[in-house]
């Protein structure tokens, strides 16, 4: 390892496909010959699409955390993602000890857990939030209509605006979407103006609106429109997720080429 290693975060929806993404991402890696590790952050999971090289359920788990309190599921989750920060040491020290170039980390299916409580902002400050870069899974099946579109694009500047690194915005799972939907899709991230058009032809009602409006402040802003495509099942989208974390922190220079 020539650097210091980038750490990707996988943050979305519930089901919006982060551990697969990330599962896909690393096996992309390894294909390519090149080295990567993943970090479950999700102590609530039962099952995993990879074997996790660094696992928070080793120092913290759902179920014993909901036996040991007397919580709920969703009260232990939150207790869990607040004793994420004090594991936070344990984690960067097993992280360390793999001398690897991309650290893949796959946070937890609820999102605000990792995204508006402390434990999440404390993780990134603490790993390394100038090598930090995160990945913004949209839904298709939510993100297909425009008003679903821009409530999924709120959700990832909100992360955005909490977490304040890099951002990079997915649409995942695109073979679930017809070809024509995803061109449309990608219509709107190309030309805004066309998504604008297709916000006037939803239902003239209050939400409309309301869309117009927030459609206008994420475009004053740019760049909150944009995102690449993926698919898990076809492959789609690993190389530009790769040459666009290379372009923020690399200048674009491969690692193969090092
Ligand atoms: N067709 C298709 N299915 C996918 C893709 N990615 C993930 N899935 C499926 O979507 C479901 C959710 O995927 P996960 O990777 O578990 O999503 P997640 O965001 O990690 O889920 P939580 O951690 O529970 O929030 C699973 O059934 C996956 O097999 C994809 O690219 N294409
Ligand atoms: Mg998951």
């Amino acid at each position: 390892m020539s650097k210091e290693n980038i750490f990707v975060y996988f943050v979305g929806t519930a089901g919006s496909g982060k551990s697969t993404l990330a599962a896909t991402f690393q096996e992309w890696f390894n294909r390519r010959g090149l080295d990567c590790i993943i970090v479950n952050l999700d102590p609530g999971t039962e099952s995993l699409p990879y074997s996790a090289d660094v696992d928070v359920r080793d120092w913290i788990s759902l179920k014993e955390i909901m036996k040991e309190y007397g919580l709920g599921p969703n009260g232990a989750q939150i207790a869990c993602a607040d004793m994420l920060a004090l594991n936070t040491g344990d984690i960067k020290t097993s992280i360390e000890g793999f001398k690897t170039d991309y650290v893949l980390l796959d946070t937890p299916g609820q999102l605000e857990l990792f995204v508006f409580r402390e434990a999440g902002k404390y993780m990134v400050d603490h790993l390394n939030r100038k090598r930090s870069v995160l990945v913004y899974l949209l839904d298709p099946l939510l993100a297909k209509e425009p008003s679903g579109f821009i409530s999924q694009l709120l959700l990832s500047v909100s992360t955005h605006f909490r977490l304040g690194v890099p951002q990079i915005n997915v649409l995942s799972k695109a073979d679930l979407l017809t070809r024509e939907q995803v061109e449309r899709i990608e219509k709107w991230s190309k030309d805004s103006s066309t998504l604008y058009e297709d916000i006037q032809k939803e239902e003239a009602t209050i939400y409309r609106e309301l869309s117009e409006n927030l459609f206008k402040l994420l475009d004053e802003f740019g760049g909150y429109i944009h995102f690449i495509t993926t698919s898990s099942e076809t492959l789609l989208g690993m190389e530009d997720l790769y040459t666009i974390i290379q372009m923020e922190f690399e200048g674009g220079e491969d690692l193969l080429s090092d």
